[in-house]
């Protein structure tokens, strides 16, 4: 099977270094030889990380309150070409982060790809302990790694290119092929935006409530069968016991285990057409164990997203 892989080392969706280099610590660690040897995926694309410098403006004020506008804006313009020129293939498509403002790019990429060459729409699954469905208005932070599932699904609209107005109807994820498991710290504003949407969220108390086999269950069954789907998972949705390495650690997570278990679940679909894989940042660990642990955590979900633990 064919794999397209795109290194997004990008950071300026929030406010912490490091973020960055969590798509070359991943790589480093060996994830990717592991995908080509052990899971026998054919490699396109990344094995150098993108920094994506030349696309950095000279100055970049806030805009809507949201900071690093232009820098964000293009970075993920380019990631969604990059993804789609993938997807448009038929790959499967890999993307290590980086902090999570990129899915606006990856989602972006896949759901115009996917309309394209099999005229339909994508699902998303959306596992993290926040719902980073913040707009620019409804954001505290300014900061747009809580924003991108806004922007993807129209909530939050933009005209200016140079703002994320280049996201156009095809690049568009449909609020009610979107699913949330895990989350735990969500603002009131998001709170709000959810229940009027609708959106389906699968939050920690569900999770002990009804155990992740159910719930995953009902996050499939919410998608529908035989529908594309995108996994974004951002690390922080597992314990900071095993992924302590993050910008945004809640604690009260995912075990690494339900983390696997929902990646290996999504794979046994069938549908899975792209991973992120986001906000591993190794400079954040207090020590040497816990950023390998980290990393150790993000390579084990995405071998489990590809296949791994299932014949
Ligand atoms: C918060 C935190 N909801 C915000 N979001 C985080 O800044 O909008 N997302 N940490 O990953
Ligand atoms: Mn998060
Ligand atoms: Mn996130
Ligand atoms: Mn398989």
């Amino acid at each position: 099977e064919d794999i397209g892989v795109v290194a997004v080392g990008f950071s300026g969706g929030q406010g912490k270094a490091g973020v960055d280099a969590g798509p070359s610590a991943l790589i480093e660690s060996g994830l990717l030889s592991q995908i080509q040897n052990e899971l026998n995926y054919k490699l396109h694309g990344d094995d150098k990380v993108n920094a994506y410098n030349d696309l950095v403006p000279k100055q970049d004020p806030p805009y809507r309150n949201m900071k690093n506008p232009g820098t964000v804006s293009a970075v993920t313009q380019r990631l969604s070409e990059q993804v789609y020129s993938h997807a448009k293939e038929g790959r499967m498509v890999l993307t290590l982060g980086g902090d999570h403002s990129i899915a606006i790019g990856t989602i972006a990429g896949t759901a115009k790809a996917i309309r394209e060459r099999l005229g339909r729409e994508t699902a998303v699954i959306w596992v993290d302990a926040h719902a980073d469905i913040n707009t620019p208005e409804t954001s505290d932070s300014g900061n747009i790694h809580g924003m991108p599932v806004a922007f993807a699904t129209g909530l939050a609209k933009e005209e200016k290119p140079e703002y994320f107005g280049w996201l156009k109807p095809e690049n568009m994820l449909n609020v009610n092929k979107l699913v949330y498991i895990g989350l735990r710290d969500v603002d009131a504003g998001e709170k709000k935006l959810l229940r009027e949407n609708g959106i389906k969220a699968f939050s920690m108390f569900d999770i002990d409530r009804y155990g992740i086999g159910r719930v995953v269950e009902m996050a499939l069954a919410h998608i529908g069968n035989d529908t594309p789907i995108h996994l974004s998972f951002d690390v922080d949705a597992l314990d900071p016991m095993w992924a302590p390495s993050t910008g945004t650690p809640v604690r009260g997570g995912l075990t690494l285990r339900e983390g696997d278990f929902i990646c290996e679940s999504v794979h046994l679909t069938g549908n899975l057409v792209a991973v992120d894989l986001v906000e591993v940042n190794p400079s954040l660990a207090v020590d040497r164990e816990a950023e390998a642990e980290t990393i150790r955590a993000g390579c084990s979900l995405v071998r489990c997203a590809l296949g791994e633990s299932l014949l």
